[in-house]
């Protein structure tokens, strides 16, 4: 039964099709200027105020929201996007648990107040965790969860009376309780003899700072009135013909007509459509390729969709365009495979983590990332513990980075954290992620949770109903959760496609004894291989490394002991990865900050670079390895085996 499960997933995946996504609410696409569409982008300062009060709740009984905030009371400037732990003095601020408030004026041009053909839509890239939106003191929009974007329409506000601008403020409260995601509680200490009155501490069962704050761009965006709300593609491939599945939901008319078109990277239309659903097929087409595995990877096409409506107002039109990758994911026993092909994960775990802006948005940081992404010879990571931003995927898509994609489902621990409330949220979560990134080729696998206790007795069924409901989105991609249960206890892995396993062999147990290492490794895959016929992948290893700590023979903390330590898992992987494992992940890409305390010298130091991206000596290790893989991988797909040559990063 368990053996039939990976392989007859691939085939309901095509079967499924065109049912996926039901259960979801109007689209989430990004925003893009067209010819129809434009967009304002709200970064910059804004005004900040965290309510200090002893309930936190001044901000509501005083209104804060009514009018500017200047007028009630002192404010700061905070930029956006960024967390606001980091870029102040106040170290009130930096630990801060409750409400914080953020405005801005925007200013408005006259066509989006006065021509009611328009639409116009605030849209909040993260806000980190639960929002309260107002225009102009109204109540717009709440939003739970701190990782993904929400939407406002407020056309009639703006529209509504001769306004040339609007006045947005955002209550945003970073806490955590047993029902969000991730988890979290509130601890009040009472013993008056140890603590002042009131004070509370908030826990977590995750292991980095729970940074808050705007963290992605705050926008406006227009659309006429009858807009595409929603677009779904899902590929194919039947020989050498590209087949590329769409589905289109349109909002504010009901007449209609929509005309499709895909063009190569040349603008070359390539196939043509018409109507909200169909198939566009493509001869001889180019396939989506992770980075190394063919000379010509992450090749995009772009599907243009035009809509023109019928309103009250006359005809109008909607042009949008997606990036589409035409790629095929499946699943064996004992393989991944990307277009047929087995396909090995080596690559990194990352944290949207820097120093100053936190979990803020930063250009600059993303692209040094992915620069250094592809000097390593990574082809994959996982978007450990949390959806990253839209931006990040959208790279991936043209780099070939492949993704797993992680929900906030992180430090799910305690049995509250199992209870039907939870999983409510957990199953919107869900929608909401697989809805924002349903489209991206980049995206392989959707990883529902990192590190659950999943040996708790309510875990096999909130792990079955997550995973089937995830399935049921989207039935085009496998599904996972991140494991570091024993392999007899755990009650969720039966449900997923591939097994991702964390361990931290002779760093959290027999430390300072890297002998031990091989053995426990291999005991680990053999055990999990054996049970369940599914394929590996080593999702997080490494070690605590303070750059610049050297010691021969290695000692633990020492640039020394990360290699030793890596290369000891490395020869495990090695042997493994001919029979059932599919990729080594390694953990982490940098050192991240985390909560304070006894083991985390100002944060954690598993990255291979430092926070500020520069590299450690595993960072070299790791970047002979993969290069390695990727000619390795490349040889195997070539007839001609002389052209590999030697195992440089050069060769490739
Ligand atoms: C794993 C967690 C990860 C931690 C890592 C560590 O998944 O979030 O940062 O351990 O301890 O258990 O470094």
């Amino acid at each position: 039964m368990l053996r039939g499960l990976a392989g007859t997933w691939a085939v309901l995946g095509a079967l499924l099709w065109g049912c996926g996504l039901a259960l979801l609410q109007g689209g989430m696409l990004y925003p893009q200027e067209s010819r129809s569409r434009e967009r304002k982008e709200l970064d910059g300062l804004w005004k900040f105020r965290a309510d200090f009060s002893q309930n936190r709740r001044q901000g509501f009984e005083q209104q804060w929201y009514r009018t500017p905030l200047r007028e009630s009371g002192p404010s700061l400037d905070m930029p956006v996007p960024s967390s606001f732990n980091d870029v102040g003095q106040d170290g009130r601020l930096r630990s801060f648990v409750g409400w914080v408030w953020y405005e801005r004026e925007a200013a408005l041009p006259q066509r989006w107040t006065e021509d009611l053909g328009t639409r116009v839509v605030l849209r909040i890239g993260s806000a980190h965790y639960y929002a309260i939106v107002w225009v102009n003191g109204v109540h717009v929009a709440e939003h739970e969860g701190g990782h993904l974007p929400f939407e406002a329409d407020i056309s009639r506000l703006v529209q509504s009376g001769p306004l040339s601008s609007c006045r947005i403020t955002i209550a945003i409260n970073n806490t955590l309780s047993p029902n969000t995601l991730p988890p979290g509680t509130i601890l009040y200490k009472t013993d008056t003899s140890k603590y002042p009155k009131g004070y509370f501490v908030q826990n977590t069962n995750f292991d980095f700072f729970n940074y808050a704050g705007l963290h992605r761009t705050v926008l406006l965006y227009t659309t006429p009135t009858a807009y595409i709300d929603d677009i779904t593609v899902a590929t194919d491939v039947d020989q050498d013909t590209g087949l590329v599945n769409y589905q289109i939901l349109v909002q504010g008319s009901e007449h209609f007509q929509l005309e499709v078109c895909l063009l190569d990277e040349e603008g070359t239309v390539v196939a043509k459509g018409t109507g909200g659903r169909g198939q566009l097929q493509v001869p001889s087409a180019h396939l989506w390729w992770p980075y190394l595995m063919h000379e010509h990877p992450a090749y995009l096409y772009s599907l243009e969709v035009k809509l023109t409506a019928q309103t009250a107002a006359g005809f109008v039109s909607d042009f949008y365009t997606l990036p589409v990758g035409i790629r095929t994911v499946a699943v064996t026993q004992s393989q991944f495979l990307i277009n047929g092909k087995p396909f090995y994960f080596h690559g990194v775990n990352k944290h949207e983590d820097a120093d100053i802006r936190g979990k803020g948005f930063d250009w600059p940081l993303l692209v040094k990332d992915f620069n250094l992404l592809r000097w390593l010879g990574a082809n994959a990571f996982r978007t450990s513990h949390y959806p990253y931003a839209e931006e990040v995927m959208q790279l991936c898509d043209r780099y070939g980075i492949v993704v797993i994609d992680e929900s906030p489902g992180v430090g799910i621990v305690l049995a509250q954290s199992y209870s039907n409330v939870s999983l409510q949220h957990h199953l919107e979560v869900m929608e909401e992620m697989v809805r924002r990134d349903k489209n991206h080729p980049s995206v392989v696998m959707w990883s529902v949770a990192n590190e659950p206790a999943s040996f708790l007795k309510p875990a096999g069924f909130y792990f079955k109903t997550l995973i089937a409901h995830t399935k049921a989105l989207d039935p085009s991609r496998p599904v996972t959760f991140v494991t570091n249960s024993n392999y007899e206890a755990d009650l969720g892995v039966p449900y997923v496609d591939v097994i991702c396993v964390n361990s931290y062999y002779s760093w959290y147990h027999d430390y300072g004894h890297m002998e031990v290492i091989q053995l426990q490794l291999a005991t680990q895959f053999e055990s999990w291989y054996k049970t369940y016929q599914k394929p590996i992948i080593q999702s997080e290893y490494g070690a605590e490394t303070i750059t610049g700590f050297h010691e021969d023979p290695p000692l633990m903390f020492s640039e020394e002991y990360q290699k030793g330590l890596l290369e000891q898992y490395h020869v495990v992987l090695d042997q493994k990865r001919k029979e059932y494992v599919v990729g080594e992940l390694i953990w982490n890409f940098a050192d991240f900050m985390t909560d304070q305390s006894p083991q985390r010298p100002i944060g954690n130091r598993k990255g291979i670079f430092t926070r500020q991206r520069q590299p450690k000596s595993a960072a070299f290790l790791l970047r002979e390895r993969y290069w390695k893989l990727a000619n390795e991988t490349k040889c195997h797909r070539s007839a001609v085996k002389s052209q590999c040559v030697g195992n440089s990063p050069f060769t490739f």
